[in-house]
């Protein structure tokens, strides 16, 4: 059974003093104690920004690659080993931006994967320009004149396409988000949990402006009412609900099929190909 120590990293954090990541950064060591789960067990994968920068300070496997890849190679860590649990962690720039087309695709195909996005509205880690998620109208460091279109509905969108679980938590409401990140991980197929994530120097608001808008859904409210969850996942203004918005399943997962025609074992447990054999294919390529 691990333990929130055994979680811990000696690298040296790199995030501002009090941004809200650090909430999120105890809401994942909190779920994966919670979860039962030993850091061997877990994989985070990310790619470049403030976000991405959470699985350098937690002690379990993680591949840090480029930015807006992180999902692409989210599916072939889980297609190499299913019996990691495999989380991508990325911003709203990240993952809405520049991976937007994975995420977009990765709807569609319902793998068994969790994606965790701090959206802070902004492009923090290059210091503030819009992101996919900046509202219309706000300046920014390189939008002088104020954003002039609408910002993405991604948990919207999501809902859409059928992701099966989406969900909206508060890196300031750490347990909750403990909670939320159990479910998300514990969910077969595809989960997503965007985090409101302020950034205290980048942006427009400060943490109270938050804090006075954020509400945890009723408890009588139902997550498989699908037109109530979109409704949700577009309420950002007054009020910024957070929980569960919608959960429905199961539905089959990416890659059941062609586990089962092709191997029932992970990747990582197949015998290597001989290498003669490599080497007379290789050789068909070269000139
Ligand atoms: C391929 C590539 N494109 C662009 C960049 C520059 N870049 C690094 S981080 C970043 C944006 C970070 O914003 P976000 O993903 O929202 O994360 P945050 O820093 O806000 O957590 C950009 C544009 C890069 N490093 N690599
Ligand atoms: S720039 Fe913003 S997101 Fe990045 S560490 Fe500082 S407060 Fe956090």
């Amino acid at each position: 059974m691990s333990t929130m120590d055994d979680y811990q990293s000696d690298a040296e954090i790199q995030w501002c003093p009090g941004c809200p990541n650090f909430g999120i950064l105890q809401a994942f060591k909190k779920a994966f104690v919670s979860i039962g789960k030993d850091p061997h067990e877990i994989c985070l994968v990310s790619g470049i920004g403030q976000a991405a920068k959470l699985p350098h300070y937690l002690k379990c496997n993680f591949f840090n690659g480029l930015h807006g890849r992180a999902i692409p190679v989210a599916l072939g860590v889980h297609a190499a080993n299913p019996d990691l649990k495999t989380i991508v962690v990325a911003g709203d720039g990240d993952c809405y931006g520049e991976g937007g087309n994975h995420f977009l695709h990765t709807l569609r195909r319902n793998p068994d994967i969790t994606v965790v996005v701090h959206n802070n509205e902004v492009y923090a880690l290059t210091k503030g320009q819009a992101s996919p998620t900046t509202p219309k109208g706000e300046r920014r460091t390189l939008q002088f004149n104020g954003v002039q279109v609408p910002p993405l509905q991604m948990l919207a969108v999501a809902i859409l396409h059928g992701c099966t679980f989406v969900a909206r938590g508060f890196a300031l409401e750490v347990d909750h988000l403990q909670d939320l990140l159990v479910s998300a991980v514990e969910h077969p197929g595809l989960s997503l949990v965007e985090v409101v994530q302020p950034c205290i120097t980048w942006g427009t608001h400060p943490l109270k402006w938050y804090q006075e808008r954020v509400r945890i859904v009723k408890e009588d409210y139902d997550p498989t009412d699908r037109s109530a969850a979109m409704e949700l996942a577009m309420t950002w203004g007054e009020t910024i609900p957070i929980g569960i918005l919608y959960q429905s399943g199961p539905v089959e997962t990416f890659g059941h099929d062609y586990r089962h025609t092709v191997t029932d074992r992970p990747l990582t447990e197949l015998k290597p190909l001989d290498k003669g054999l490599m080497e007379k294919m290789l050789s068909e390529f070269r000139l």
